[in-house]
């Protein structure tokens, strides 16, 4: 065989017999969709082992968490509504916890409205349990009951102000590691109270289970909420 006749032979071997007529349909549309299926199992698989390694990770959070031992004890405060309110009274709820003063210029609004955007996401959801919102003033100077009832009702109808004694807030902020220092006042006799800023996740058992600093969207703290809420094992009984 002279080696040009040899060559086309090869070529038409390796390449698809040439069909110009032939409609690019069923075959093609066939395999575009097995990759995309394929496409999709991979991607599902992929996103299987994220969510997998989030919840991982969650756990082993709320382990170190609850050895910290973090709002271990009861409080002792009192509602906007001057009703006594005690750690005990939440038992079987989620509750999302801030503290904070009604006198703050910007961040409390900001994190109560954070807070209140987060209810009403999880509110929005059938089948969720509720969650309980609270803020508890770190100024019970100026925050006293009908000042927390004020404040409170502007962000969410069912967030609860908590207020106490001097005592009282120092006993359950201690009990939450929340740092707070009433600065200087001014002229007016207007104070600034410097605090740190979180927001913290109690689960039903009543147990410090995760926090959420200023950077955490409330989409993020409401999809944080949600996957506790999916793998909470009440420890009493
Ligand atoms: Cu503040």
């Amino acid at each position: 065989m002279p080696p040009r006749a040899w060559l086309r032979l090869l070529a038409r071997a390796r390449l698809p017999a040439p069909s110009p007529a032939r409609p690019r349909g069923p075959g093609l549309r066939a395999r575009l969709l097995t990759t995309a299926a394929l496409g999709a199992a991979l991607g599902a698989g992929w996103l299987g082992l994220r969510a997998e390694k989030e919840r991982r990770r969650q756990r082993e959070r709320a382990e170190a968490l609850r050895r910290a031992a973090v709002g271990r004890g009861d409080f002792s405060l009192r509602d906007q509504h001057g009703r006594p309110r005690r750690k005990a009274d939440f038992r079987g709820q989620w509750v999302l916890l801030y503290f904070g003063f009604t006198h703050c210029p910007d961040i409390c609004p900001d994190e109560l409205q954070k807070l209140a955007q987060v209810v009403r996401r999880l509110e929005a959801e059938p089948g969720l349990p509720a969650v309980q919102p609270i803020f508890v003033t770190l100024d019970p100077e100026r925050d006293d009951v009908p000042a927390m009832a004020r404040y409170v009702r502007d962000f969410h109808p069912r967030l609860l102000g908590l207020t106490g004694s001097a005592e009282q807030v120092a006993e359950v902020s201690r009990s939450y590691r929340v740092y707070y220092s009433a600065g200087p006042p001014d002229v007016d006799g207007d104070y600034i109270v410097d605090h740190s800023i979180a927001i913290y996740l109690l689960d039903p058992d009543g147990l410090f289970t995760d926090y959420y600093g200023r950077g955490k969207s409330a989409e993020q703290i409401a999809a944080s909420v949600r996957r506790h809420m999916a793998t909470f094992r009440s420890v009493l009984s």
